[in-house]
């Protein structure tokens, strides 16, 4: 059996839980949990204790094996377990797939920065530099005009099937929509339809935001200052 450890919401679990939803794998077993909570001892020690920072998602092989990172954990189970694909058939499909998980990869990081450095949520978390926010937002911004430009008229970000791609670039934007609200710029016109479009799949379906960091988070742009 193989088994998933994972958050409820979070833009790196959410990229796990939408790929299973999507995927539908069997034989593989999820236990989610709400939030980390000391307290409420979630995750339980000694699932934190699989992974060297304690962090989720991570997954569990029948034989031991132990995978931690959120992409390299969709890419396990896309071995493991090949059908549907949802890595590309070819090698110039799965260039461009990884091409897309790339970049998104890295507008999340620059998306974390601005909101550790730049909302009421991070305060405390780090000592906090509003040139480091503004910086970050804008990197954050290029990176969904660069995805914007690349994308063609297919129904998927990466063609015409749901791939990595999707899944990653749904628990981004729907992070940054949902709980910072913060929009897709407004001339990344194929990234709003295939927004729209997908954010319809059960798979899509807004995960539960604890309320009191929500409203720390909510109205990232205005905390900072930043417009488009
Ligand atoms: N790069 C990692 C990031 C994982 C991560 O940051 N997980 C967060 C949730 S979004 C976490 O587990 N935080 C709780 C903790 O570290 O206690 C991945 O892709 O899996």
């Amino acid at each position: 059996m193989t088994e998933i450890f994972n958050f409820a919401f979070g833009p790196y679990p959410q990229r796990v839980n939408i790929y299973l939803a999507e995927k539908q794998p069997e034989g593989v077993a999820v236990t989610v949990y709400a939030e980390p909570d000391r307290r409420a001892n979630t995750p339980p020690p000694e699932i934190r204790a699989l992974t060297p920072t304690g962090s989720l998602p991570i997954l569990r092989d029948a034989d031991g094996t132990l995978v931690g990172q959120s992409l390299a954990i969709l890419d396990y189970i896309e071995d493991i377990i090949p059908e549907p694909n949802m890595r590309g058939n070819t090698p110039a499909e799965r260039a461009k797939v990884r091409q897309y998980v790339h970049m998104l990869d890295e507008a999340l990081t620059f998306f974390g920065l601005w909101a550790r450095h730049g909302s009421a949520l991070g305060q405390g978390v780090v000592r906090s530099s509003r040139e480091v926010a503004e910086i970050c937002a804008d990197r954050y911004f290029g990176k969904l005009r660069l995805i914007e430009r690349l994308m063609s008229e297919e129904p998927f970000i990466a063609g015409e099937y749901v791939t990595l791609a999707d899944c990653v670039a749904m628990a981004t934007l729907q992070y940054a929509k949902d709980f910072y609200d913060v929009p897709i710029p407004p001339e990344c016109v194929k990234l709003q339809m295939w927004f729209d479009s997908f954010s319809q799949r059960p798979s899509a379906k807004q995960p539960p935001y604890p309320e009191k960091q929500w409203r720390k988070a909510m109205g990232l742009m205005g905390q900072t200052g930043v417009c488009f």
